[in-house]
């Protein structure tokens, strides 16, 4: 799998679409820092930068990618299903009683999540502690963590970024979606982190700067993160909270809300100009997603964890919805 900016930005735009639909039937979610974080994923997982099985989650010289940003499970979801590692019906599901998806990921229930998170600021430190274990027992395995700019409020996070350099962890790599917004407006406003580049410089790590929508910035700046030797490297990728759609773009009240219906259609079409007829309103006015169900019509079981998907039933890579944008840039630290 090599890098193709065009296929990144064309996964990207499926991710958003998922989420969108995925929020919208369960009527609850966080669209906001999911979209901001589409091509953040796309990259990292599709362009070749880690390395996994899409066959087996638990593969153990797997790179382990953790969303300390728990709150974007959707757009993790996605990503998985987008892998393989989730049939895409079972996206439906999210944020209901007993699914596997829930609305912050469980490492309990789905074997492709490595760490619960949602507790903002915890996951900087499971990194911290992978990547060290991981290294004392001779593996080239890296060690990937998206945190939110918000989240980087967290006391937790210093002391987990002091750390890691302390022990010169270079196959850490932390990846800071500075979309500038948090729950509840502008984090300049509410408690400011900038320079965050000046911050975790200070704290002893490599920093990078990337336009965190195109995809030629990300995989260049996060090329370079990965291939630091003797320190921990972050890359700051701005981004716009609520990117693709034009009514979520910059708007924190879309943090924690999904689109109804009609809101839901007018975002995908904005997303793809793709036909979305085939979009029906359920009984509880959702936006439920007859592009998500597998081509194979095999159902998912609820409830139970479940191993690995089945090859023989998954999508395949870029199948999950028929949509292609282009996208356009981003803005500040
Ligand atoms: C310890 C903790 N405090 C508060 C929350 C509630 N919360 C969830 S998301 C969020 C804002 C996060 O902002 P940011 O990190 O910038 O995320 P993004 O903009 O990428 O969505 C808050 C305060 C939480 N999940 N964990
Ligand atoms: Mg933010």
């Amino acid at each position: 799998m090599g890098f193709d900016a065009a296929t990144i930005s064309s996964i990207a735009n499926k991710l958003r679409a998922a989420v969108l639909e995925m929020t919208t039937a369960a009527g609850s979610g966080h669209p906001g820092g999911s979209l901001s974080a589409a091509e953040i994923m796309a990259t990292l997982f599709f362009s070749g930068l880690l390395h996994y099985d899409p066959n087996d989650p638990t593969w153990p010289d797997r790179d382990r990618f953790i969303l300390s940003k728990g709150h974007a499970a959707p757009i993790l979801y996605a990503t998985l299903a987008q892998i393989g590692y989730l049939p895409a019906d079972e996206l439906c599901s999210l944020r209901q009683l007993d699914s596997r998806l829930q609305g912050h990921p469980d490492m309990l229930r789905l074997n492709s999540v490595e760490v619960s998170t949602g507790s903002l600021g915890q996951g900087l430190s499971v990194a911290v502690g992978m990547a060290l274990g991981l290294e004392m027992a001779g593996s080239d395995s890296r060690v990937c963590v998206l945190l939110g700019d918000g989240e980087l409020q967290e006391g937790q996070i210093w002391e987990a970024a002091m750390y890691a350099s302390q022990r010169h962890l270079a196959r850490l790599v932390a990846i800071v979606d500075n979309n500038n917004l948090q729950i509840d407006g502008d984090i300049r406003t509410i408690c400011n982190p900038h320079s965050i580049s000046a911050k975790f410089a200070a704290f002893g790590w490599q920093t990078f700067g990337a336009d965190g929508h195109d995809p030629v910035s990300l995989h260049a700046a996060l090329t370079q993160a990965f291939a630091q030797d003797g320190a921990p490297a972050v890359v700051i990728a701005k981004t716009t909270k609520g990117k693709g759609v034009s009514f979520m773009e910059n708007d924190c009240a879309w943090h924690g809300k999904a689109a109804n219906a009609e809101q839901c259609r007018q975002a995908l079409t904005e997303l793809s100009k793709c036909d979305v007829s085939h979009i029906r309103r359920s009984e509880h006015d959702a936006a439920c997603v007859t592009m998500m169900k597998h081509p194979s019509g095999a159902s998912h079981a609820r409830g139970a964890e479940q191993s690995r998907y089945p090859e023989h039933q998954r999508s395949n890579p870029g199948d999950i919805f028929p949509l292609r944008t282009s996208e356009q840039d981003a803005v500040h630290d």
